[in-house]
């Protein structure tokens, strides 16, 4: 197959990451740039070599003749962007969180359904290489039914300094992190009836909570918790690590700090070191997440040599992204939100 052709919209902190996965992996290529501030313009079209350099979306897509688009700006832009290139007949990946509010979520899996064109939210968190393990560790049948899941992240880690927007909007923690959290739930434990959520906020900086704490009740009949916080001072600062304990009727999974994974089940405890490689382009701490962006990516290029539906496809983050409005509901009301009555 032809190599695909592909353009990045959003040259900002993260974005570098996506572009550092593109250039490892085979099978596409980001050929055209795209950011209104002409300064990430410049700093990530040389640092990648891409000369094709656009500051405006429209222009792009008018310019280039594309496989994909990438896009990797804030919130705030997905829905024009992604709608854009639903006009254009161009398969979109969008970054999380994938829209500002569920009803422009739902108006763009529907632009893209409408145009036949695939949409991939770029929900990596599922793709980190210890979560894939515990995934494993559940398929492999050793703890037999899931009846009970914590999914937790809990840090003190600065993540303001790289992007300062965190700081100032009234929705923190759920929307930029726990949203990641949720998606592992839905990952590991299948979706969700109900929620209930309960927020802080501890650092008094910033507009957001930076605490959140969330129980769910799962189809499955199984029960979880979803514990994220930002004001955790603890000895060894863990970020950005996702902590899981899940518990079957057979056994059970923990995935501790330091990427240690225990599996007790049928065959007695085997103990193992999940800890992700360190590409040749990544840093610690980050490379855990820098990691799953490879897969992600890989994934994308997989589905659309093969015309598979991506599995975080727009459609299917719309179930993660009610979860998240489903818990700032919830946390505002401090009742129980039942899922269905948002999808
Ligand atoms: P950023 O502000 O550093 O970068 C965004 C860039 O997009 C900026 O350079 C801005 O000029 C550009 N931009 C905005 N609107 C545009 C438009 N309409 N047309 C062209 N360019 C436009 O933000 P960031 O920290 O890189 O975050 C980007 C997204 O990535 C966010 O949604 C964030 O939540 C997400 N993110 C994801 C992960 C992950 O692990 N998946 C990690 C960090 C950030
Ligand atoms: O934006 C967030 C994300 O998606 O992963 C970690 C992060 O960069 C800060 O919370």
């Amino acid at each position: 197959m032809a190599e695909l052709r592909g353009a990045l919209i959003g040259c900002g902190f993260f974005a570098v990451n996506q572009m550092h996965a593109w250039r490892d992996i085979a099978g596409a290529s980001i050929i055209a740039i795209c950011d209104r501030d002409p300064e990430r313009l410049k700093v990530v079209g040389d640092q990648f070599g891409i000369t094709r350099r656009y500051t405006d979306a429209a222009a792009l897509f008018a310019g280039e003749s594309l496989d994909f688009v990438d896009i990797a700006t804030t919130a705030p832009s997905h829905r024009p962007l992604v709608e854009m290139a639903a006009r254009h007949r161009v398969p979109a990946i969008c970054q999380k969180p994938f829209a500002p509010t569920l009803a422009d979520a739902k108006a763009m899996v529907k632009a893209c359904t409408d145009a036949g064109v695939p949409l991939m939210v770029h929900e990596n968190f599922r793709w980190q290489s210890p979560i894939q393990a515990v995934r494993a560790a559940l398929d492999s049948g050793e703890i037999g039914t899931p009846f009970f899941g914590r999914i937790s992240f809990r840090s003190a880690y600065d993540v303001f300094s790289g992007q300062p927007y965190l700081a100032t909007g009234k929705r923190f923690i759920i929307e930029d992190l726990g949203i990641h959290s949720l998606d592992i739930a839905r990952f590991l434990l299948g979706d969700v009836l109900t929620i209930t959520t309960r927020t802080a906020r501890i650092n008094p900086e910033i507009a957001g909570e930076d605490v959140a704490t969330m129980l769910m009740d799962h189809k499955s009949g199984a029960t979880s918790v979803v514990d994220c916080s930002y004001a955790t001072k603890l000895v060894t600062e863990p970020f950005p690590q996702t902590l899981v304990e899940i518990d079957g009727s057979d056994g059970t999974i923990r995935l501790e700090q330091n990427y240690r994974l225990t599996v007790t089940g049928r065959n007695g405890t085997v103990v193992s070191d999940v800890s992700p490689p360190l590409l040749p382009w990544a840093s610690r701490p980050w490379h855990n997440i820098q990691e799953s962006v490879v897969a992600i990516q890989k994934h994308w290029v997989d589905c659309l040599a093969n015309k598979t539906e991506p599995a975080t496809s727009g459609a299917d983050n719309l179930k993660t992204f009610a979860l998240v409005e489903a818990a700032y509901a919830g946390a505002a009301s401090r009742e129980p939100v039942q899922l269905d009555a948002l999808l």
